[in-house]
């Protein structure tokens, strides 16, 4: 393992320059990233200079430089984390086998499946997050917008290599393709549902980041479980910059929810018509925010019994959260799992063959790690003596994929009428109206030191500099 040469034009710890065929493939997909950038990336940024963390390393300790760099300018780069000697295969049939090099020809379409999925949402990302620099809250998060972007266009990088490295000519085309679906599009959209959502404003992105990023963080550990080494070893390396991104989100929506407790306390009031006029966002409208983005997010783990699941399992190729952690046979084979099915017009709990449900199993776990976020927020609530309290809505609410996308549940989890719905959907999620509001309150905050209304500034800057640094200098 090499460490990171930054000479080459295409930043690697792979060796890069000794397969020159690979090189080249690679340098000549460059050009269309960056047009794709150009295009569809953070609009109107390109000579600003940002305040940016490049990976110089994987090793645990100090892996990023800290420096002004022009986002075109940004070192997009190929890095694994350094290989486990005698890795095993930890899971399904393959159990106890040594971790494939190369990829095994007959799990070759579903790796590049499984690969070209997880690729498509980080372009996905930057594209939905596009014109959110025009807005953002200081300079700091605008900032932050920025890494967050710059990463995901890096972990789009990881993917490639992977698909050109080890999916000869069809890699090759599928890497095209990452370029030429875009968020949105009716005619190429990306591949998964909230991939396909505007992030039209802040709190939309702060809660994408808790949200959405986590499934991220989920999807990305299961892989980096799996056998085939290089995706694994390229996922626990993307983990790494993923924290952060997660970190914008929970600590985004906090500084919202502190900024409106003041408010609140300032007025003496919780009415939402209020605490609007004194440019803050009321609590419900955040609830109706966190509903939303919680429910797209939860599609995003697939149908509550999967056989594509199953068997990503059985072939060692997607593991469970934490695989090594979890004491059971690793082969699933007499498990049970707790799922949730709709008969009828109930919602119940049925023993489903664990097998079949490591899907929702990892929803699980991401649901679990959702509420502690969501935990931190209320005890902000709390401390500031307001007696309101954010609630993950039931699994069931505002589905599109699995049992309950036929149906519809409220909140707290019972199946209603489509007109019970229409009655209660401006309650339970953002309406025109609301959307109006926020985008209304968001306007661009960019003197260094100074915060918009409606949010908290950080408790601290980055890499040990103040708030008040200047992270983002415009020419
Ligand atoms: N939208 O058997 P099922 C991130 C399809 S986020 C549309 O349950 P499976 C990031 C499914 O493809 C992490 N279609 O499927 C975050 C299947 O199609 P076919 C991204 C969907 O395969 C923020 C059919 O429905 N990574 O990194 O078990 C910023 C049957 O479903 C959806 C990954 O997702 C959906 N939501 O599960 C930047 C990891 N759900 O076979 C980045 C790789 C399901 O009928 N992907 N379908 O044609 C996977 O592991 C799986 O593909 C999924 C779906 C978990 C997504």
């Amino acid at each position: 393992m090499s460490s990171i040469n930054y000479n080459e034009r295409i930043p690697n710890n792979v060796d890069l320059s000794e397969n020159r065929r690979l090189q080249r493939a690679l340098e000549s997909w460059l050009p269309n990233y960056l047009s794709w950038w150009d295009e569809l990336g953070p609009e109107g940024t390109q000579g600003y200079d940002v305040y940016l963390r490049t990976a110089v390393d994987v090793s645990a300790n100090g892996w990023a430089n800290f420096d002004y760099v022009k986002m075109p300018e940004y070192r997009w780069g190929i890095f694994l984390n350094e290989p486990i000697p005698d890795r095993k295969i930890g899971f399904g049939d393959h159990k106890g086998e040594p971790v494939w090099q190369e990829v095994p020809g007959e799990y070759r379409s579903t790796l590049r499946r499984l690969i070209v999925t997880q690729g498509d949402t980080e372009p996905a990302s930057v594209e939905q997050q596009r014109i959110l620099g025009q807005t953002a809250p200081s300079l700091y998060d605008l900032r932050n917008l920025f890494q967050i972007n710059v990463e995901e266009g890096r972990h789009l990088w990881a993917m490639v290599y992977l698909l050109h490295a080890h999916f000869g000519r069809d890699g090759r085309e599928e890497a095209e393709m990452m370029l030429e679906r875009h968020s949105g599009d009716p005619d190429k959209p990306r591949i998964l549902g909230a991939f396909n959502e505007p992030t039209p404003e802040w709190l939309s992105m702060f809660m994408f980041a808790f949200f959405t990023d986590r499934d991220g963080k989920y999807q990305l550990a299961s892989l980096a479980e799996g056998g085939f080494d290089p995706l694994a070893r390229t996922c626990q390396f993307m983990l790494t910059e993923e924290a952060h991104h997660m970190f914008v989100g929970e600590s985004g929506v906090m500084r919202i929810v502190k900024r409106t407790s003041e408010v609140m306390e300032e007025l003496g009031t919780d009415d939402p018509e209020r605490i609007r006029q004194a440019g803050a966002i009321d609590l419900p409208t955040m609830q109706r925010w966190i509903n939303f983005h919680y429910s797209v997010s939860v599609d995003l783990f697939g149908q509550e019994l999967s056989t594509n699941a199953a068997n990503y399992y059985t072939q060692g190729l997607k593991g469970r959260f934490h695989e090594g952690k979890i004491e059971d046979d690793h082969r699933l084979i007499d498990y049970c799992y707790p799922v949730l099915m709709l008969r009828g017009n109930k919602i119940v709990e049925e023993q489903h063959p664990a097998l079949t449900s490591v899907n929702e199993k990892l929803r699980q776990d991401y649901i679990d790690d959702c509420q502690r976020g969501m935990t931190r927020w209320n005890k902000v609530i709390e401390k500031h003596g307001h007696d309101f309290k954010f609630q993950l809505p039931h699994r069931g609410f505002h589905r599109a994929i699995g049992n309950f996308a036929e149906v519809k549940v409220s909140p707290d989890g019972k199946v209603i009428s489509d007109a019970e719905w229409s009655t209660n959907k401006s309650d339970w999620l953002p309406t025109d109206s609301d959307r109006e509001f926020v985008k209304a309150l968001m306007k661009p905050c960019y003197e260094p030191g100074k915060i918009a209304s409606w949010i908290a500034p950080p408790a601290k800057g980055i890499h040990g500099n103040p708030f008040e640094y200047e992270y983002v200098k415009f020419h």
